[in-house]
Protein backbone atom coordinates (compact mmCIF):
# COMPACT_ATOMS: atom_id res chain seq x y z
CA UNK A 1 0.00 0.00 0.00
CA UNK A 2 3.28 2.05 0.50
CA UNK A 3 3.83 4.39 -2.68
CA UNK A 4 6.83 5.97 -3.75
CA UNK A 5 7.14 9.38 -5.07
CA UNK A 6 8.56 8.57 -8.15
CA UNK A 7 7.37 11.28 -11.14
CA UNK A 8 4.98 13.81 -10.29
CA UNK A 9 2.78 16.03 -12.94
CA UNK A 10 2.26 19.38 -11.85
CA UNK A 11 -0.09 21.46 -13.39
CA UNK A 12 -1.03 24.55 -11.83
CA UNK A 13 -2.65 28.17 -12.05
CA UNK A 14 -1.46 28.74 -8.57
CA UNK A 15 2.16 28.41 -8.17
CA UNK A 16 2.65 29.48 -4.64
CA UNK A 17 4.26 26.94 -2.17
CA UNK A 18 6.00 25.68 -5.32
CA UNK A 19 9.28 25.79 -4.83
CA UNK A 20 9.13 23.85 -1.03
CA UNK A 21 6.88 21.76 -3.00
CA UNK A 22 9.59 20.87 -5.57
CA UNK A 23 12.30 20.61 -3.36
CA UNK A 24 10.90 18.37 -0.95
CA UNK A 25 10.28 15.96 -4.00
CA UNK A 26 13.33 16.17 -5.81
CA UNK A 27 14.90 15.53 -2.32
CA UNK A 28 13.49 11.79 -2.78
CA UNK A 29 14.66 11.67 -6.82
CA UNK A 30 11.30 12.56 -7.69
CA UNK A 31 10.92 13.40 -11.70
CA UNK A 32 8.96 16.82 -12.11
CA UNK A 33 7.01 16.86 -15.28
CA UNK A 34 5.23 19.77 -15.76
CA UNK A 35 3.00 22.27 -18.30
CA UNK A 36 3.90 25.13 -20.02
CA UNK A 37 3.59 27.96 -17.23
CA UNK A 38 4.40 25.54 -14.69
CA UNK A 39 7.65 24.01 -15.99
CA UNK A 40 8.84 27.76 -16.64
CA UNK A 41 8.29 28.55 -13.33
CA UNK A 42 9.78 25.60 -12.38
CA UNK A 43 13.08 25.66 -14.12
CA UNK A 44 12.98 29.44 -12.73
CA UNK A 45 13.20 27.85 -9.37
CA UNK A 46 16.23 25.93 -10.60
CA UNK A 47 15.14 22.37 -10.06
CA UNK A 48 15.01 19.88 -13.09
CA UNK A 49 11.43 19.60 -14.90
CA UNK A 50 10.41 17.67 -18.29
CA UNK A 51 8.07 19.31 -20.60
CA UNK A 52 4.30 17.45 -20.91
CA UNK A 53 5.14 18.08 -24.65
CA UNK A 54 8.28 16.44 -24.50
CA UNK A 55 6.45 13.32 -23.35
CA UNK A 56 3.41 13.61 -25.87
CA UNK A 57 5.50 14.74 -29.04
CA UNK A 58 2.81 17.45 -29.61
CA UNK A 59 3.07 20.79 -28.76
CA UNK A 60 0.16 22.58 -26.43
CA UNK A 61 -2.39 23.81 -29.37
CA UNK A 62 -5.32 25.95 -29.70
CA UNK A 63 -3.96 28.81 -27.31
CA UNK A 64 -4.04 26.24 -24.17
CA UNK A 65 -7.25 25.03 -24.37
CA UNK A 66 -4.94 21.15 -24.97
CA UNK A 67 -1.99 21.02 -22.82
CA UNK A 68 -2.13 17.73 -20.51
CA UNK A 69 -5.33 15.83 -23.17
CA UNK A 70 -2.84 13.22 -24.51
CA UNK A 71 -3.13 9.52 -23.58
CA UNK A 72 0.38 9.67 -22.50
CA UNK A 73 -0.42 11.70 -19.76
CA UNK A 74 -3.81 10.14 -18.56
CA UNK A 75 -2.33 6.81 -19.59
CA UNK A 76 0.36 7.30 -16.81
CA UNK A 77 -2.07 8.44 -14.10
CA UNK A 78 -4.62 6.04 -14.45
CA UNK A 79 -2.35 2.89 -15.08
CA UNK A 80 -2.32 -0.05 -12.52
CA UNK A 81 1.18 -1.77 -12.59
CA UNK A 82 -0.30 -4.32 -10.77
CA UNK A 83 -2.26 -5.58 -14.04
CA UNK A 84 -0.30 -7.31 -16.90
CA UNK A 85 -2.26 -6.20 -19.46
CA UNK A 86 -1.87 -2.68 -18.40
CA UNK A 87 1.77 -3.40 -18.27
CA UNK A 88 1.67 -4.76 -21.69
CA UNK A 89 0.21 -1.63 -22.90
CA UNK A 90 2.43 0.55 -21.41
CA UNK A 91 4.98 -1.08 -22.92
CA UNK A 92 4.09 -1.41 -26.05
CA UNK A 93 2.94 2.17 -25.68
CA UNK A 94 5.92 3.73 -23.73
CA UNK A 95 3.69 5.27 -21.21
CA UNK A 96 5.36 5.77 -17.64
CA UNK A 97 3.51 6.23 -14.51
CA UNK A 98 2.59 9.39 -12.32
CA UNK A 99 2.72 8.56 -8.76
CA UNK A 100 1.26 12.27 -7.92
CA UNK A 101 -0.71 14.68 -9.90
CA UNK A 102 -0.41 18.31 -8.69
CA UNK A 103 -2.89 20.52 -10.06
CA UNK A 104 -5.37 23.53 -9.15
CA UNK A 105 -7.43 24.88 -11.85
CA UNK A 106 -7.94 27.86 -13.82
CA UNK A 107 -9.69 30.41 -11.15
CA UNK A 108 -12.81 31.26 -12.78
CA UNK A 109 -14.46 31.81 -9.34
CA UNK A 110 -11.80 34.79 -9.45
CA UNK A 111 -12.42 35.55 -13.06
CA UNK A 112 -15.91 35.54 -11.89
CA UNK A 113 -15.67 37.66 -8.66
CA UNK A 114 -13.66 40.58 -10.62
CA UNK A 115 -16.13 40.71 -13.53
CA UNK A 116 -14.66 38.83 -16.14
CA UNK A 117 -16.50 38.95 -19.86
CA UNK A 118 -18.41 36.20 -20.94
CA UNK A 119 -15.85 35.15 -22.83
CA UNK A 120 -13.11 35.52 -20.55
CA UNK A 121 -15.37 33.46 -18.11
CA UNK A 122 -15.43 30.42 -20.84
CA UNK A 123 -11.85 30.00 -21.30
CA UNK A 124 -11.54 30.28 -17.14
CA UNK A 125 -13.15 26.99 -17.66
CA UNK A 126 -10.80 23.68 -16.93
CA UNK A 127 -10.92 20.58 -18.63
CA UNK A 128 -7.72 19.12 -18.72
CA UNK A 129 -6.99 19.91 -14.91
CA UNK A 130 -10.58 18.86 -13.93
CA UNK A 131 -9.75 15.44 -15.90
CA UNK A 132 -6.22 14.73 -14.17
CA UNK A 133 -7.87 15.73 -10.68
CA UNK A 134 -10.53 13.04 -11.74
CA UNK A 135 -8.51 10.53 -13.37
CA UNK A 136 -5.86 11.14 -10.22
CA UNK A 137 -8.50 10.38 -8.04
CA UNK A 138 -9.79 7.40 -9.49
CA UNK A 139 -6.78 5.93 -9.48
CA UNK A 140 -5.95 7.20 -5.76
CA UNK A 141 -4.58 2.97 -5.00
CA UNK A 142 -1.85 4.09 -6.92
CA UNK A 143 -1.65 8.28 -7.35
CA UNK A 144 -2.06 10.96 -5.16
CA UNK A 145 -3.67 14.18 -6.22
CA UNK A 146 -3.11 17.19 -4.36
CA UNK A 147 -5.62 19.98 -5.75
CA UNK A 148 -5.10 22.52 -3.15
CA UNK A 149 -1.96 24.46 -2.28
CA UNK A 150 -3.00 24.54 1.69
CA UNK A 151 -2.74 20.72 1.49
CA UNK A 152 0.85 20.25 0.77
CA UNK A 153 2.03 21.06 4.33
CA UNK A 154 0.38 17.89 5.57
CA UNK A 155 1.09 16.15 2.04
CA UNK A 156 5.32 16.85 3.18
CA UNK A 157 4.54 15.52 6.55
CA UNK A 158 2.98 12.10 5.69
CA UNK A 159 5.12 11.74 3.24
CA UNK A 160 8.31 12.29 5.25
CA UNK A 161 7.15 10.08 8.04
CA UNK A 162 6.87 7.42 5.77
CA UNK A 163 10.39 7.40 4.43
CA UNK A 164 9.44 9.23 1.04
CA UNK A 165 5.88 7.11 0.61
CA UNK A 166 2.54 8.33 0.01
CA UNK A 167 0.23 5.45 2.45
CA UNK A 168 -3.46 4.49 1.10
CA UNK A 169 -5.25 6.55 3.48
CA UNK A 170 -4.00 9.64 2.65
CA UNK A 171 -4.15 8.85 -1.25
CA UNK A 172 -7.75 8.20 -0.23
CA UNK A 173 -8.20 11.32 1.47
CA UNK A 174 -6.68 13.42 -1.28
CA UNK A 175 -8.67 11.76 -3.72
CA UNK A 176 -11.92 12.62 -1.70
CA UNK A 177 -10.72 15.94 -1.45
CA UNK A 178 -10.38 16.19 -5.27
CA UNK A 179 -13.21 14.93 -6.06
CA UNK A 180 -15.28 17.43 -3.54
CA UNK A 181 -13.27 20.07 -5.36
CA UNK A 182 -14.07 19.19 -9.34
CA UNK A 183 -18.05 18.79 -7.87
CA UNK A 184 -17.33 22.40 -6.93
CA UNK A 185 -16.09 23.77 -9.55
CA UNK A 186 -18.64 22.20 -11.92
CA UNK A 187 -21.20 23.68 -9.55
CA UNK A 188 -20.11 27.60 -9.17
CA UNK A 189 -20.03 26.87 -13.70
CA UNK A 190 -23.22 25.38 -14.48
CA UNK A 191 -25.33 27.86 -12.32
CA UNK A 192 -23.19 30.99 -13.86
CA UNK A 193 -23.96 29.63 -17.26
CA UNK A 194 -27.41 29.37 -15.98
CA UNK A 195 -27.85 32.64 -15.02
CA UNK A 196 -26.43 34.23 -18.09
CA UNK A 197 -28.97 32.27 -19.85
CA UNK A 198 -31.51 33.05 -17.50
CA UNK A 199 -30.64 37.22 -18.53
CA UNK A 200 -30.66 36.72 -21.95
CA UNK A 201 -34.21 35.31 -21.49
CA UNK A 202 -35.00 38.04 -19.07
CA UNK A 203 -36.48 35.83 -16.45
CA UNK A 204 -34.61 37.27 -13.34
CA UNK A 205 -37.28 39.57 -11.98
CA UNK A 206 -38.80 36.81 -9.52
CA UNK A 207 -38.48 36.64 -5.93
CA UNK A 208 -36.40 33.07 -5.46
CA UNK A 209 -37.79 31.20 -2.32
CA UNK A 210 -34.58 31.34 0.48
CA UNK A 211 -33.92 28.26 1.21
CA UNK A 212 -30.84 26.19 3.24
CA UNK A 213 -30.17 23.89 0.59
CA UNK A 214 -28.28 27.05 -1.32
CA UNK A 215 -26.22 27.34 1.52
CA UNK A 216 -23.89 24.34 0.70
CA UNK A 217 -20.66 23.60 2.81
CA UNK A 218 -18.17 21.47 1.53
CA UNK A 219 -16.38 20.91 4.33
CA UNK A 220 -15.67 18.03 6.53
CA UNK A 221 -17.05 18.62 9.94
CA UNK A 222 -15.01 16.12 12.46
CA UNK A 223 -17.50 14.73 14.65
CA UNK A 224 -15.67 12.76 17.00
CA UNK A 225 -12.57 14.42 18.29
CA UNK A 226 -11.01 13.48 21.14
CA UNK A 227 -8.30 16.75 21.80
CA UNK A 228 -5.32 17.11 23.69
CA UNK A 229 -4.01 20.67 25.23
CA UNK A 230 -0.56 21.46 25.18
CA UNK A 231 1.02 24.82 26.80
CA UNK A 232 2.49 26.59 23.72
CA UNK A 233 3.68 29.96 26.06
CA UNK A 234 2.22 31.97 29.23
CA UNK A 235 1.19 35.44 28.14
CA UNK A 236 1.26 38.40 29.95
CA UNK A 237 -2.33 38.68 31.45
CA UNK A 238 -5.91 38.08 30.12
CA UNK A 239 -8.24 40.74 28.83
CA UNK A 240 -7.48 42.91 31.85
CA UNK A 241 -4.20 42.88 33.93
CA UNK A 242 -5.51 41.17 36.88
CA UNK A 243 -6.60 38.07 35.24
CA UNK A 244 -3.56 35.35 34.37
CA UNK A 245 -3.57 33.81 30.79
CA UNK A 246 -1.74 31.55 28.94
CA UNK A 247 -1.88 30.15 25.24
CA UNK A 248 -3.02 26.26 24.36
CA UNK A 249 -2.04 24.65 21.21
CA UNK A 250 -4.60 21.86 19.95
CA UNK A 251 -2.48 18.79 19.97
CA UNK A 252 -4.45 16.59 17.41
CA UNK A 253 -2.78 16.19 14.28
CA UNK A 254 -6.07 14.89 12.82
CA UNK A 255 -7.44 18.04 13.21
CA UNK A 256 -5.06 19.37 10.54
CA UNK A 257 -5.90 23.36 11.64
CA UNK A 258 -3.25 25.86 11.52
CA UNK A 259 -2.41 27.00 14.84
CA UNK A 260 -2.81 30.89 15.06
CA UNK A 261 0.50 31.68 17.32
CA UNK A 262 2.71 29.20 15.20
CA UNK A 263 2.26 30.82 12.30
CA UNK A 264 2.45 34.18 13.35
CA UNK A 265 6.14 36.25 13.73
CA UNK A 266 6.27 39.08 16.14
CA UNK A 267 9.50 40.72 15.74
CA UNK A 268 9.30 43.85 16.93
CA UNK A 269 7.21 45.57 20.09
CA UNK A 270 6.10 44.68 22.92
CA UNK A 271 5.12 40.66 23.49
CA UNK A 272 1.80 39.63 22.49
CA UNK A 273 -1.12 40.10 24.78
CA UNK A 274 -4.34 38.14 25.22
CA UNK A 275 -6.33 40.89 23.81
CA UNK A 276 -3.32 40.88 20.50
CA UNK A 277 -3.84 37.70 19.77
CA UNK A 278 -7.78 37.61 19.56
CA UNK A 279 -7.56 40.90 17.54
CA UNK A 280 -4.76 39.60 15.15
CA UNK A 281 -6.62 35.93 14.43
CA UNK A 282 -10.15 38.01 13.47
CA UNK A 283 -8.03 40.76 11.34
CA UNK A 284 -6.39 37.52 9.42
CA UNK A 285 -9.77 36.16 8.92
CA UNK A 286 -11.30 39.34 7.86
CA UNK A 287 -8.14 40.25 4.98
CA UNK A 288 -8.52 36.97 3.99
CA UNK A 289 -11.85 37.58 2.51
CA UNK A 290 -10.60 40.51 0.67
CA UNK A 291 -8.39 39.42 -3.02
CA UNK A 292 -7.64 43.35 -4.26
CA UNK A 293 -4.67 43.78 -4.87
CA UNK A 294 -4.55 46.51 -1.73
CA UNK A 295 -6.63 45.30 0.71
CA UNK A 296 -6.56 46.72 4.61
CA UNK A 297 -8.61 46.40 7.67
CA UNK A 298 -8.32 48.17 11.05
CA UNK A 299 -10.10 46.49 14.01
CA UNK A 300 -10.13 47.83 17.55
CA UNK A 301 -11.75 45.25 20.27
CA UNK A 302 -12.10 42.77 17.99
CA UNK A 303 -14.42 44.42 16.03
CA UNK A 304 -13.16 45.82 12.51
CA UNK A 305 -13.65 50.08 12.56
CA UNK A 306 -12.25 50.47 9.19
CA UNK A 307 -11.58 48.56 6.04
CA UNK A 308 -10.48 49.85 2.25
CA UNK A 309 -9.47 48.48 -0.96
CA UNK A 310 -8.07 50.08 -3.90
CA UNK A 311 -6.06 48.71 -7.22
CA UNK A 312 -3.45 51.36 -6.66
CA UNK A 313 -1.56 51.12 -3.49
CA UNK A 314 -1.92 49.77 -0.07
CA UNK A 315 -1.25 53.81 1.56
CA UNK A 316 -4.70 54.26 -0.61
CA UNK A 317 -6.34 51.30 1.04
CA UNK A 318 -5.37 52.17 4.75
CA UNK A 319 -6.15 55.88 3.99
CA UNK A 320 -9.63 54.73 2.87
CA UNK A 321 -10.29 52.08 6.10
CA UNK A 322 -8.76 54.92 8.15
CA UNK A 323 -10.67 58.05 7.15
CA UNK A 324 -14.23 56.21 7.42
CA UNK A 325 -13.48 56.05 11.17
CA UNK A 326 -10.52 58.67 12.33
CA UNK A 327 -11.41 58.00 15.84
CA UNK A 328 -11.69 54.03 16.32
CA UNK A 329 -8.14 53.37 15.39
CA UNK A 330 -6.47 55.10 18.65
CA UNK A 331 -5.42 51.70 19.75
CA UNK A 332 -6.19 49.95 17.18
CA UNK A 333 -4.60 46.78 15.03
CA UNK A 334 -4.06 47.30 11.38
CA UNK A 335 -3.69 44.38 9.07
CA UNK A 336 -3.22 44.22 5.19
CA UNK A 337 -2.53 42.04 2.46
CA UNK A 338 0.62 42.71 0.76
CA UNK A 339 4.04 44.32 1.81
CA UNK A 340 3.67 47.88 4.03
CA UNK A 341 5.65 50.26 1.64
CA UNK A 342 7.39 53.52 3.34
CA UNK A 343 4.03 55.71 2.37
CA UNK A 344 2.07 53.27 4.34
CA UNK A 345 4.54 53.19 7.34
CA UNK A 346 4.40 57.19 7.57
CA UNK A 347 0.72 56.72 7.27
CA UNK A 348 0.44 54.41 10.35
CA UNK A 349 3.28 56.05 12.38
CA UNK A 350 0.66 59.12 12.00
CA UNK A 351 -1.81 56.93 14.87
CA UNK A 352 -0.83 54.98 18.25
CA UNK A 353 -1.67 51.79 17.35
CA UNK A 354 -1.27 48.36 18.89
CA UNK A 355 -0.41 45.76 16.24
CA UNK A 356 0.88 45.94 12.57
CA UNK A 357 0.25 43.14 10.49
CA UNK A 358 1.84 42.07 7.13
CA UNK A 359 3.09 39.27 5.19
CA UNK A 360 6.21 41.77 4.42
CA UNK A 361 7.81 44.76 5.62
CA UNK A 362 10.17 46.66 3.35
CA UNK A 363 13.28 47.89 5.20
CA UNK A 364 12.51 51.68 4.73
CA UNK A 365 9.23 51.00 6.47
CA UNK A 366 10.76 49.19 9.51
CA UNK A 367 13.24 51.44 9.81
CA UNK A 368 10.57 54.46 10.57
CA UNK A 369 8.06 51.64 12.10
CA UNK A 370 10.98 50.09 14.68
CA UNK A 371 11.27 53.97 15.90
CA UNK A 372 8.61 53.29 18.25
CA UNK A 373 9.68 51.03 20.78
CA UNK A 374 6.00 49.29 21.87
CA UNK A 375 4.13 48.81 18.29
CA UNK A 376 4.22 45.29 17.54
CA UNK A 377 5.04 44.27 14.12
CA UNK A 378 3.98 40.66 12.83
CA UNK A 379 4.24 38.86 9.70
CA UNK A 380 1.52 36.08 8.70
CA UNK A 381 1.22 34.25 5.83
CA UNK A 382 -1.80 35.22 4.04
CA UNK A 383 -2.64 31.52 2.71
CA UNK A 384 -2.82 30.13 5.73
CA UNK A 385 -5.56 31.10 7.84
CA UNK A 386 -8.12 30.00 5.08
CA UNK A 387 -7.00 26.38 6.01
CA UNK A 388 -9.18 26.51 9.45
CA UNK A 389 -12.31 24.33 9.25
CA UNK A 390 -12.99 24.26 12.46
CA UNK A 391 -14.03 26.76 15.36
CA UNK A 392 -13.95 26.16 18.80
CA UNK A 393 -15.28 27.97 21.80
CA UNK A 394 -14.74 27.49 25.19
CA UNK A 395 -17.52 27.23 27.41
CA UNK A 396 -17.41 26.12 30.98
CA UNK A 397 -15.81 22.28 30.80
CA UNK A 398 -15.80 22.23 27.29
CA UNK A 399 -15.97 23.66 23.93
CA UNK A 400 -18.47 24.19 21.39
CA UNK A 401 -17.22 23.34 18.08
CA UNK A 402 -18.73 24.05 14.61
CA UNK A 403 -17.21 23.99 11.06
CA UNK A 404 -15.66 27.72 9.77
CA UNK A 405 -18.42 30.26 8.21
CA UNK A 406 -16.16 29.90 4.88
CA UNK A 407 -20.02 30.58 3.03
CA UNK A 408 -18.66 33.52 0.64
CA UNK A 409 -21.27 35.29 -1.36
CA UNK A 410 -22.60 33.23 -4.32
CA UNK A 411 -23.68 35.53 -7.20
CA UNK A 412 -25.64 32.91 -8.55
CA UNK A 413 -27.17 32.14 -5.67
CA UNK A 414 -28.31 35.90 -5.44
CA UNK A 415 -32.29 37.23 -5.68
CA UNK A 416 -33.16 40.44 -6.61
CA UNK A 417 -36.64 41.04 -4.96
CA UNK A 418 -37.39 44.78 -5.51
CA UNK A 419 -37.80 46.72 -9.08
CA UNK A 420 -34.75 48.40 -9.02
CA UNK A 421 -31.58 45.87 -10.25
CA UNK A 422 -28.36 47.13 -8.54
CA UNK A 423 -25.39 47.53 -11.02
CA UNK A 424 -21.82 46.31 -11.33
CA UNK A 425 -20.51 48.79 -9.12
CA UNK A 426 -22.94 48.73 -6.80
CA UNK A 427 -22.78 44.70 -6.79
CA UNK A 428 -19.26 45.50 -5.51
CA UNK A 429 -19.90 47.45 -2.70
CA UNK A 430 -22.80 45.08 -1.81
CA UNK A 431 -19.98 42.50 -1.77
CA UNK A 432 -17.49 44.56 0.21
CA UNK A 433 -20.42 45.47 3.19
CA UNK A 434 -21.43 41.62 2.92
CA UNK A 435 -18.36 40.67 3.65
CA UNK A 436 -16.91 43.25 6.60
CA UNK A 437 -20.72 42.66 8.01
CA UNK A 438 -19.81 38.68 8.21
CA UNK A 439 -16.92 39.50 11.36
CA UNK A 440 -19.05 42.16 12.95
CA UNK A 441 -21.32 40.96 16.10
CA UNK A 442 -24.50 40.41 15.56
CA UNK A 443 -26.64 42.26 15.22
CA UNK A 444 -24.43 44.09 12.67
CA UNK A 445 -24.86 46.43 10.14
CA UNK A 446 -22.31 48.08 7.93
CA UNK A 447 -22.67 50.70 5.17
CA UNK A 448 -19.82 50.75 2.59
CA UNK A 449 -19.24 52.06 -1.02
CA UNK A 450 -17.47 49.87 -3.20
CA UNK A 451 -13.97 51.08 -1.98
CA UNK A 452 -13.97 50.51 1.58
CA UNK A 453 -16.52 50.50 4.79
CA UNK A 454 -18.40 53.74 6.00
CA UNK A 455 -19.82 53.07 9.04
CA UNK A 456 -19.71 49.89 11.27
CA UNK A 457 -22.05 48.77 13.95
CA UNK A 458 -22.48 45.50 15.88
CA UNK A 459 -23.56 44.05 18.86
CA UNK A 460 -26.68 45.48 18.90
CA UNK A 461 -30.11 43.31 20.54
CA UNK A 462 -32.05 44.61 18.15
CA UNK A 463 -32.11 45.45 14.22
CA UNK A 464 -33.25 49.74 14.07
CA UNK A 465 -30.37 50.53 16.88
CA UNK A 466 -28.47 48.69 14.85
CA UNK A 467 -29.18 50.60 11.96
CA UNK A 468 -29.84 54.01 13.70
CA UNK A 469 -25.81 54.09 14.82
CA UNK A 470 -24.48 52.85 11.85
CA UNK A 471 -26.68 55.87 9.94
CA UNK A 472 -25.15 57.93 12.89
CA UNK A 473 -21.92 57.65 12.69
CA UNK A 474 -21.12 57.90 8.93
CA UNK A 475 -18.95 60.85 8.13
CA UNK A 476 -18.16 60.71 4.43
CA UNK A 477 -20.65 61.47 1.73
CA UNK A 478 -23.16 58.32 0.88
CA UNK A 479 -23.09 59.00 -2.76
CA UNK A 480 -23.50 55.40 -4.10
CA UNK A 481 -23.44 53.57 -0.75
CA UNK A 482 -25.21 49.99 0.47
CA UNK A 483 -26.35 49.01 3.37
CA UNK A 484 -25.17 44.93 4.62
CA UNK A 485 -27.18 43.47 7.61
CA UNK A 486 -25.89 39.99 9.04
CA UNK A 487 -29.30 38.91 9.14
CA UNK A 488 -32.90 39.57 7.94
CA UNK A 489 -34.77 42.44 8.70
CA UNK A 490 -38.01 41.04 10.78
CA UNK A 491 -39.89 44.37 10.30
CA UNK A 492 -40.16 47.20 7.72
CA UNK A 493 -39.57 50.15 10.54
CA UNK A 494 -35.49 49.70 9.63
CA UNK A 495 -36.58 50.45 5.56
CA UNK A 496 -38.12 53.87 6.62
CA UNK A 497 -34.72 55.08 8.39
CA UNK A 498 -32.80 53.66 5.51
CA UNK A 499 -35.32 56.33 3.37
CA UNK A 500 -34.37 59.13 5.45
CA UNK A 501 -30.84 58.19 5.48
CA UNK A 502 -30.97 58.62 1.33
CA UNK A 503 -29.10 54.93 1.14
CA UNK A 504 -30.65 53.03 -1.77
CA UNK A 505 -29.20 49.78 -1.50
CA UNK A 506 -29.60 47.33 0.52
CA UNK A 507 -27.82 43.65 1.08
CA UNK A 508 -29.74 41.04 3.45
CA UNK A 509 -30.04 37.21 3.92
CA UNK A 510 -34.06 37.56 3.11
CA UNK A 511 -36.12 35.15 4.80
CA UNK A 512 -38.37 36.86 7.48
CA UNK A 513 -42.11 35.87 7.47
CA UNK A 514 -42.43 40.16 6.59
CA UNK A 515 -39.92 39.83 3.70
CA UNK A 516 -42.82 40.64 1.90
CA UNK A 517 -43.75 44.11 3.43
CA UNK A 518 -39.96 44.81 3.62
CA UNK A 519 -39.74 44.31 -0.42
CA UNK A 520 -43.01 46.52 -0.78
CA UNK A 521 -41.37 49.29 1.30
CA UNK A 522 -38.28 49.24 -0.62
CA UNK A 523 -39.70 49.18 -3.98
CA UNK A 524 -42.00 52.41 -2.47
CA UNK A 525 -38.92 54.33 -2.05
CA UNK A 526 -36.91 53.54 -5.02
CA UNK A 527 -34.79 51.14 -2.92
CA UNK A 528 -32.93 48.25 -4.23
CA UNK A 529 -32.48 45.03 -2.41
CA UNK A 530 -31.23 41.37 -2.58
CA UNK A 531 -31.34 38.72 -0.84
CA UNK A 532 -28.11 36.65 -0.72
CA UNK A 533 -30.29 33.50 1.02
CA UNK A 534 -27.47 33.09 3.63
CA UNK A 535 -27.41 34.40 7.49
CA UNK A 536 -24.13 35.65 9.01
CA UNK A 537 -24.97 35.99 12.70
CA UNK A 538 -21.69 36.39 15.15
CA UNK A 539 -21.17 35.46 18.52
O1 LIG B 1 -7.49 24.48 -21.13
S1 LIG B 1 -7.34 23.29 -20.37
O2 LIG B 1 -8.53 22.75 -19.85
N1 LIG B 1 -6.64 22.13 -21.26
C1 LIG B 1 -5.77 21.23 -20.77
O3 LIG B 1 -5.48 20.24 -21.47
C2 LIG B 1 -5.21 21.44 -19.47
N2 LIG B 1 -4.36 20.70 -18.73
C3 LIG B 1 -4.12 21.37 -17.60
N3 LIG B 1 -6.34 23.57 -19.14
C4 LIG B 1 -5.51 22.60 -18.72
N4 LIG B 1 -4.80 22.54 -17.56
C5 LIG B 1 -4.77 23.60 -16.56
O4 LIG B 1 -3.72 24.46 -16.93
C6 LIG B 1 -4.48 23.19 -15.17
O5 LIG B 1 -5.63 22.86 -14.42
C7 LIG B 1 -3.78 24.41 -14.59
O6 LIG B 1 -4.70 25.26 -13.94
C8 LIG B 1 -3.22 25.14 -15.80
C9 LIG B 1 -1.71 25.14 -15.77
O7 LIG B 1 -1.19 25.40 -17.04
P1 LIG B 1 0.22 26.15 -17.21
O8 LIG B 1 1.21 25.36 -16.43
O9 LIG B 1 0.47 26.17 -18.66
O10 LIG B 1 -0.01 27.53 -16.67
Amino acid sequence: DLISVRRALLSLSNKEGLKELCAFLTQYGCELVATSSTYKAIKELGFLCVSVDSITQFPEVLGGRVKTLHPKIFGGILCRESLDSDRQDMQTQDIKPFDIVVCNLYPFQNALAKGASPEDLIENIDIGGVSLLRAAAKNHAFVSVLCDVSDYEYFKENVSKNNGQTTISLRKELAVKALRETAAYDEIISSTLEKSLEIENNLLSKIGPIRSENIKSIDSFPENLSLSLVKQQSLRYGENPHQKASFYRIADSNLKEVCTLSHLKCFHGKELSYNNVLDIEHAIKLISEFKENYSAVILKHNTPCGVGVSLHSIAEAYERAFESDPVSPFGGIVCINSEVTLDLAKKLSETFLEVVIAPHFTEDSLALLQKKKNLRLVTFNPELPLANKTIFTHVQGGFLAQSANNIVIDWNKITYPTLIKPTDDILKALTLGMTVVKHVRSNAIVLANQYQSLSVAGGFTNRVDAVEQCLKKVRLPLENAVLASDAFFPFPDSIEMIKESGVKYIIQPGGSVQDYEVIKACDKYGISMVFTGCRHFKH
